[in-house]
């Protein structure tokens, strides 16, 4: 419930009293205030290394009130053979309820390799809730790996 603020004007005094300026009184009555939780729609993602820049949304949902915000970070740092490590800050102004978008530049190697898991998690809020889906668990398919084999006229001749 949003914050209200009215006024009540004074009048017509009985048995005597006087009214003194100003004759409205102003009265606020703080609302509870509501600021959402904040968490990505899904908990498990699966992209393939040849995407080049992927991008992952982050929700606020379930309330707007006040600015929040929310830091984010890979786990574990040291993939950075895969992902470039990026971390940041992500906010919300009072009101705001725009998904945040958090983009992740992949590094496409020619290496046949096996698939890489990682996680971005949130961490760090001010001012609201982490909801359940506060971290997301990312695995890289290899597209070297996941191509059709490729034979020679060399091999075929065998
Ligand atoms: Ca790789
Ligand atoms: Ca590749
Ligand atoms: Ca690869």
């Amino acid at each position: 419930m949003p914050s209200e603020t009215f006024f009540v004007r004074l009048f017509n005094p009985k048995n005597g009293a006087t009214i003194s300026s100003p004759t409205y009184l102003t009265v606020h009555i703080e609302g509870q205030s509501v600021p959402g939780l904040i968490g990505f729609d899904s908990s498990d993602l699966i992209i393939a290394e040849n995407e080049s820049d992927f991008s992952i949304d982050v929700y606020r949902t379930a309330g707007k009130d006040g600015e929040v915000s929310v830091d984010y970070s890979i786990i574990p740092a040291t993939i950075n053979e895969d992902l470039e490590n990026i971390s940041g800050t992500l906010t919300w102004a009072d009101g705001d309820t725009d998904k945040k978008t958090i983009i992740i530049p992949l590094i496409n190697d020619d290496d046949f390799e096996s698939d890489e898991a990682f996680k971005i998690s949130l961490s760090a809020i001010s001012n609201a809730k982490l909801a359940s889906n506060y971290t997301i668990n990312i695995v890289i398919k290899d597209d070297e790996n996941n191509k059709p084999p490729t034979i020679t006229i060399a091999e075929i001749l065998k």
